[in-house]
């Protein structure tokens, strides 16, 4: 019996002190204090559904979750309005039955809902209703916000309305189970070509969406594989079937070759009658097995897809062919404004891959059917750390848009580095676009608002996964928590969005919600500052991994994502006095802001404008100091939030505080790995020393090629910038050593060895300090890549190392598979008191 009681007493507080992250900012841990007792008070002990449905079936069920999780108390159920205090969920039609009392001053637009308090008889009736279904569950979940962030619900008369019409997210998963883009884990949807026979997960999904308002997901690449419209789709309608119960359709990416490639035929010409009588067909048959579907995404003339350009046919022709198809069944079609030659000519100065979205929409305008949607990413590249605001959502006046977000960290470091992305987003949705005189800005363009047309809002590609976390990193929920949120409301701020979050998340700790606030808040610019500063972009391996620092990748080739940097100078001239041209895409006061460097914002000018490196810029500094001073602040800031982290450990749950910690240790040697490659490659380039002597000195750096070695051997590391000093050892035998004598102060230090950790072995390292062994670990980490470079740079951190001059420091190298247990460098730093 004594075992028993010890084991469920574990238990309980393995409980408390684990969290997996898999219940994401739903996870309705009990409120305390004031707060509980407030709670207990004021929410109502019974929940009355007076409309029946499976939506609202969920709305219920969440309530009696929530109020058991927060206060402790699991209401009971009233077929009825009963006479005592209760929660009372229906539509407006029902409500408007119920209580006479019930005047609503303006039809409710879709999804919209009504939190509302009704005395009557004595009793207090917390209202919560909606025009459809999924506005009643959507004023569910806000309730529990509401209990959940201790806000008062006694007395509310609250009408909430989404400002985004369309809230879509899109999936990248291919039918295989793998995700393009994609850092959480396998899909939740397919596996092996078909879908998963257990789809929990999704149904954990749907809940996760319709709690930030989030009414349709896309559940395959937009790289499409044609067999998701024929064999699959009885696949399709069970995964539909998971997302109903929240309010959440489905809808499918469709490739646009499908008429010849599994339809039969010789042609996918849009314009021919065949083909539009298959689309037809087609379209008959999906809503058949999946009435609600959403509609379809097409991605067509776009890296390597097919689409209309192959029999001479528009954009507009090739979305309406499909549109058409759908408009009977209520379907829309996103065609995505992604299309872009990827084969240009460097050499030519006028050419720019910026230009290729509008240069291929904006004379369409007015061609597009009502029920499509051009889906555009928010900058004219692509989901880059920093761009202008694409000047395509200016042009589009009769043409219906979305503005296409990206939630998975593809550029931001691929969720191994914390990057909250509800200030970048801000920034380009609140941009105006100064479309019709002042007043313009992207989110209202994007909404439909400007141009009044019938559709229009955000698709977010999110990509999670069936790990845990979701996206493999616990804060970056908060992107996908954000992007829903703006979806919603654009006008919240980013403040607070990234503190309800983390108190949702977290919980209430004072302490806590403080500095994960600032430390979310604070990463965009920090990622930024030693990524690619000032527009030039990120600075990575853009012709393969999207991931490690590669300065050099974008140049030289048909991708047109190049930034020219040179001895001379750097940046891509866009100008429309000398440069390609782009800057005139935007309107007449756009256009003159970018046009002249003295108007042209800091943040944005390498994008813009190709400057020397002594251009100075509006705080006073030049370029090139600007260049060295971000990435020493960027790397800074990080082992900084390391810090920050470390200060909240007895604030959260275990598991969490470990898997954080680890992450944001990982990414400071990775900041430093950015630091070095960038501001060395920079230097080098431009010739202009650091002002502040940092560049190419590290003090307490010993570089492996220079240490004694026995068996490991020197290779020169491509791209040169990604080892220091371009090089690092690699061991071709069972096992190897590198050695030197440590000559600084005495002392307790921290010891940083910076090795590289391929995904083709797992290379064992021990490092021994005068003779005695003072870690060992393995090189197993799944880093987006087989060779030595800026991705597979890692840091092994061990403090508190007592050091003294004439000390040996030595490594030992055990490798694994194509992991030959390679180092670039030791560091020795002293420890602060
Ligand atoms: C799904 C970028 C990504 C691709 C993605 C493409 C797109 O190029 O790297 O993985 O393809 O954008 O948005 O279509």
């Amino acid at each position: 019996m004594r075992k028993l009681c010890i084991l469920l007493g574990l238990a309980a507080v393995g409980a408390v002190h684990a969290e997996t992250g898999r219940q994401a900012w739903l996870r309705y841990n009990q409120l305390e204090g004031v707060t509980l007792r407030h709670a207990r008070e004021t929410v109502p002990s019974v929940i009355t559904a007076l409309t029946q449905s499976a939506i609202i079936g969920s709305a219920q069920a969440e309530l009696m979750r929530g109020c058991r999780g927060f206060i402790g108390r699991t209401p009971r159920v009233q077929s009825s309005v009963p006479k005592e205090d209760a929660i009372v969920l229906g539509t407006e039609a029902a409500i408007g039955k119920a209580f006479r009392q019930w005047h609503p001053e303006n039809p409710l637009a879709p999804d919209s809902y009504v939190l509302k308090t009704i005395r009557r008889d004595g009793f207090r009736y917390t209202i919560v209703t909606g025009a459809n279904d999924r506005g009643v569950l959507y004023g569910a979940f806000a309730l529990l916000r509401k209990i959940g962030l201790g806000e008062p619900v006694e007395d509310l008369d609250e009408r909430q309305t989404p400002y985004q019409p369309v809230r879509w997210v899109n999936q990248w998963d291919n039918l295989d189970g793998s995700i393009e883009r994609g850092y959480g884990g396998h899909s939740i949807f397919w596996e092996s070509g078909r879908a998963r026979t257990d789809l929990s997960r999704v149904g954990e999904y749907g809940r996760l969406l319709a709690s930030i308002g989030i009414s349709v997901c896309s559940i395959n690449n937009v790289n499409a594989d044609p067999r998701i419209l024929s064999g699959l789709i009885p696949d399709v309608a069970r995964i539909a079937d998971a997302l109903r119960p929240w309010g959440v359709q489905v809808a499918l990416s469709a490739d646009f070759g499908s008429p010849k490639t599994i339809g039969g035929l010789d042609t996918f010409d849009p314009l021919d009658p065949r083909v539009q009588a298959w689309w037809n067909s087609k379209a008959d048959e999906l809503y058949r097995a999946i009435p609600d579907l959403g509609g379809l995404v097409l991605k067509a003339d776009s890296e390597g897809r097919v689409g209309p350009s192959a029999y001479g046919r528009t954009h507009a022709d090739a979305a309406n062919v499909v549109a058409r198809a759908v408009k009977p069944h209520g379907g829309l079609i996103f065609y995505r404004g992604f299309v872009y030659d990827h084969h240009m000519d460097w050499r030519n100065p006028k050419n720019d891959r910026a230009r290729a979205a509008y240069d291929n929409f904006a004379a369409l305008d007015g061609q597009f059917d009502p029920n499509v949607i051009v889906q555009i990413k928010n900058g004219p590249i692509d989901f880059q750390v920093r761009e202008p605001a694409s000047p395509l959502f200016g042009a589009l006046e009769k043409t219906n848009q979305a503005i296409e977000l990206q939630i998975t960290q593809e550029y931001f470091g691929q969720a191994r580095h914390m990057v909250f992305l509800v200030p970048m987003w801000k920034e380009t949705l609140d941009f105006d676009m100064q479309a019709r005189g002042a007043g313009t800005p992207v989110k209202a363009l994007a909404a439909g608002r400007t141009f009044h047309r019938p559709a229009g809002g955000m698709v977010g590609v999110s990509n999670v996964g069936m790990d845990d976390s979701w996206f493999g990193n616990q804060l970056s929920q908060a992107n996908l928590y954000g992007f829903g949120r703006l979806a919603w409301n654009p006008d919240l701020s980013s403040q607070s969005i990234a503190e309800e979050w983390t108190r949702l998340t977290f919980g209430e700790d004072r302490n806590l919600v403080k500095t994960v606030t600032a430390m979310l808040l604070s990463s965009w610019r920090t990622y930024e500052n030693y990524t690619g500063p000032l527009g030039l972009q990120t600075l990575t391996d853009i012709t393969g991994n999207h991931y490690g620092v590669n300065v050099e990748a974008s140049e030289r080739n048909g991708w047109g994502q190049w930034h020219r940097a040179d001895a001379q100078g750097v940046g891509m001239d866009r100008t429309v006095a000398t440069g390609a041209g782009f800057i005139g895409q935007y309107r007449p006061a756009v256009s003159r802001m970018f046009e002249s460097p003295a108007t042209c914002p800091d943040d944005l000018l390498l994008f813009l404008h190709h400057v020397p490196y002594t251009h100075v810029l509006h705080d006073g500094k030049t370029v090139i100091q600007y260049i060295y001073d971000s990435h020493y602040d960027g790397a800074r800031a990080v082992r900084q939030y390391v810090r920050d982290w470390e200060s909240l450990k007895a604030r959260v749950d275990n598991q969490r505080y470990g898997e954080i910690l680890a992450q944001l240790e990982y990414q400071a040697g990775q900041a430093q790995v950015w630091r070095d490659a960038v501001t060395t490659w920079f230097w080098r380039a431009s010739g202009v020393p650091d002002a502040q002597n940092r560049v190419g000195r590290y003090p307490g750096r010993v570089e492996a090629e220079s240490m004694q070695l026995e068996g490991y051997e020197v290779v020169s590391v491509e791209p040169w910038e990604s080892a220091s000093g371009g090089k690092a050892i690699q061991c071709l035998q069972s096992s190897c050593t590198a050695k030197f004598r440590y000559d600084g102060v005495a002392g307790r230090h921290t010891i940083r060895v910076q090795y590289f950790d391929q995904n083709n072995g797992a290379a064992r390292y021990r490092l021994l300090v005068a003779g005695q062994l003072v870690d060992a670990w393995v090189a197993n980490d799944h880093l987006p890549t087989q060779k030595l470079d800026g991705s597979s740079s890692t840091e092994r951190t061990i403090s508190g190392i007592a050091l003294r001059p004439g000390d040996e420091i030595r490594i030992e190298g055990v490798p694994d598979g194509g992991e030959l247990a390679a180092i670039d460098y030791v560091e020795t730093e002293p420890d602060v008191n």
